[in-house]
């Protein structure tokens, strides 16, 4: 790696005028204790920063960018529909289209509404769930994480998890009072929660596979929990699918396990890389939006024609035979290989991976929820990350994170990890 001349100047530069040199907290590298490298460039599996270091890119912009970057369709699509305009503020045609696509994709999305972000995605399916029930106690898990609206900040993943926050200053007390944040994965506590309180309970949401405590997949009997008791108790079942909407199956976690939510949450893959969210569900709780009904949510760049079509253009290419297969294998070599290493060098790692996400925690005991993610030794994680990174490897800088394969991934970049981690684990033991 050569040296980073050109990130320290524009960090040094971009922390006088931004708040701690970033736009997003995780991506400043605090937690492993370096700069945030400045991007130039990226194609396909790799990403070249200002200095002109190349990487194999694990982080594919947090999730979106499943084809890779700049996939020729993608690039395609987005300066087809420029040459039309930038924004119109006004609907067009490729917001049907899309919608169209989410609603086929995923049975349980009848109606969707574009937005800009996860955060208000999830933030404006709470309002819908809380209007259609008429009440406002939500339920959330530990360690989940739904973006940074004022109700979800308690107990979550993510940033919050990577800067240590307890709670963020600013969000009063009494938007709080509403959420309650429950141990992930925990079947028993939920259900004995709804025994009680179910009947005050307007939503529940969930990552169904979670992550951003880094990645933990879900008991299926948790999530069959989650639907049961909602029913029961007349509560929105929400699926936050950001991250997993279209990446670990067409239809997302809720077809992979086979459970239908009441609303689901979109944002990520669904715009293609491009600032995008959306949420949706049943009918009857989505035609309360106005101006079909009384509940307010707008946005003046919501189906904006660009993002619309770097969404349609991803969505496209998802749909062609053995995309998912062949992702699945790439993605399988990768943890398969991490597994065999850490065995062969007896050191304690927990590998999740659930499709195209995973993590790996430095801990010795099985990641089921939030505590057990917590047991991982971040300091270790921190020299991981480094020691990766001087290898051309561009991982996640947080334990809190998932890291993400790409269709852009080949089996040499897999082994160019894997030769990498070798190098980094082995110079634990
Ligand atoms: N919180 C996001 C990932 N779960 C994005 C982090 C960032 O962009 O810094």
């Amino acid at each position: 790696m050569k040296q980073d001349e050109r990130s320290t100047l524009l960090y040094e530069r971009a922390k006088k005028r931004i708040p701690g040199g970033v736009n997003s907290p995780v991506r400043a590298c605090r937690s492993v204790g370096r700069n945030p490298l400045f991007i130039d460039r990226a194609q396909g599996s790799r990403m070249t920063d200002a200095d002109g270091n190349e990487f194999i890119d694990f982080v594919g912009s947090w999730g979106p960018l499943i084809l890779g970057h700049r996939h020729p369709a993608v690039i395609a699509a987005i300066e087809k529909a420029l040459e039309r305009g930038v924004s119109f503020g006004a609907p067009v045609d490729l917001e049907v289209e899309l919608a169209e696509m989410v609603v086929e994709a995923v049975p349980s999305v009848e109606m969707v509404r574009m937005v800009n972000s996860g955060t208000e995605a999830t933030m404006s399916a709470i309002r819908a769930a809380r209007a259609f029930t008429k009440r406002d106690l939500l339920v959330k898990f530990d360690g989940c994480y739904h973006g940074h609206a004022d109700t979800l900040l308690v107990a979550a993943g993510s940033g919050i998890a990577t800067l240590n926050i307890a709670g963020s200053p600013g969000v009063p007390e009494d938007t709080i009072r509403q959420t309650v944040s429950l141990p992930y994965n925990d079947t028993e506590a939920f259900n004995r929660f709804m025994a009680e309180q179910g009947g005050r309970v307007a939503a529940v949401i969930v990552e169904p596979v979670a992550g951003n405590m880094g990645l933990v997949p879900p008991h299926p009997a948790f999530l069959e929990a989650l639907r049961e008791q909602a029913s029961k108790n007349g509560s929105v079942l929400i699926f936050d699918e950001v991250m997993t909407g279209f990446r670990l199956s067409y239809g997302g976690a809720q077809a992979l396990y086979n459970v239908t939510p009441d609303m689901s949450c979109f944002g990520k893959i669904v715009g293609g890389g491009m600032p995008v969210g959306a949420y949706g569900g049943k009918k009857e709780i989505m035609e309360q939006i106005a101006p079909e009904g009384p509940v307010y949510q707008a946005g003046t760049l919501s189906g904006n024609p660009l993002a619309m079509a770097a969404g349609i253009a991803t969505l496209k290419e998802l749909q062609k035979p053995g995309f998912y297969e062949t992702l699945e294998e790439c993605s399988a070599r990768l943890s398969d290989g991490v597994l065999r290493l850490a065995e062969q060098l007896g050191m304690p790692l927990a590998v999740n991976r659930v499709g195209s996400m995973m993590s790996f925690f430095f801990t010795d005991q099985p990641v089921n929820n939030f505590e057990d993610a917590k047991t991982s030794n971040l300091e270790r994680f921190a020299e991981y990350y480094n020691r990766m990174l001087k290898k051309g490897i561009y991982l996640p800088p947080s334990q809190f994170e998932a890291l993400f394969v790409s269709a852009a991934h080949e089996t040499a970049d897999v082994d160019l990890f894997l030769a990498a981690a070798e190098d980094a684990l082995s110079r634990f033991s």
